[in-house]
């Protein structure tokens, strides 16, 4: 596909070139998703990312169809925590923390259950997953360097959470160079404030880090 396609989004259109377009999906996990996870068990509101399941599908499903290139991607630590900075494991307060055993394994540790990517939306052989330790997906792994490699210049990033992970993630993107479009039916958050507002700082100002648009018009230029 090598075309430019102009996907109708906000601030503006994004001037799509497939070929050098990777779909990232970010730590779309069992524990932030799934009822009876760790983000169920903190108190948090599930349905509010699980809608994010479905379009991500649809859009996943166009990609492959298309042939485009997809990652994945999984916040989380090695198994003896020593890429856990004490800082994060004790924020919070929370009685339990990320190692600690939560309703699907050790918490948002590699290998376990909960750290995993959710059925729906499992990667193929061949999609790479970066498992990362921090919020943004370029801190401490070899996403740029896999990029690069493929020649990838543009980035739609879907997942959760909006205003954490997926945010984070445009905003270190955008400075490596890349355009990022950001499909507001695929990502989740679980404040709807937040979700709302995750989505403006990306677009503002002419587009400061992103532009945000809609699965189903990217799925309709996809053809
Ligand atoms: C992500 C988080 N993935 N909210 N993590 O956004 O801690």
């Amino acid at each position: 596909m090598n075309a430019t396609l102009s996907i109708d989004a906000e601030p503006y259109a994004f001037e799509m070139q497939p070929a050098k377009t990777a779909l990232l999906i970010i730590d779309m996990q069992r524990d932030f998703l799934e009822p009876g996870g760790f983000g169920e068990m903190l108190g948090n509101d599930v349905s509010q990312l699980r809608r994010a399941i479905a379009p991500n599908k649809n859009l996943l499903d166009a990609w492959r169809a298309a042939g485009l290139q997809v990652l994945h991607t999984r916040e989380g630590h090695r198994p003896d925590l020593s890429d856990l900075p004490p800082a994060k494991k004790v924020r919070g307060k929370g009685t339990k923390t990320i190692g600690d055993t939560g309703p699907m394994g050790r918490i948002l540790i590699r290998g376990e259950p909960g750290q995993d990517i959710i059925p729906e939306l499992y990667p193929l052989p061949g999609e790479p997953v970066i498992d990362k330790p921090g919020k943004g997906a370029f801190f401490a792994t070899d996403l740029h360097a896999i990029l690069q490699n493929l020649g990838i210049t543009q980035l739609v990033v879907t997942g959760v959470t909006t205003e954490v992970c997926v945010n984070t993630t445009v905003r270190e993107a955008n400075d490596r160079g890349y355009e990022c479009l950001v499909p507001e039916d695929c990502v989740g958050s679980y404040f709807p404030i937040f979700q709302e507002m995750g989505l403006k700082m990306i677009k503002a100002q002419g587009g400061i880090f992103g532009w945000v648009s809609d699965s189903s018009k990217i799925i309709a230029a996809l053809g």
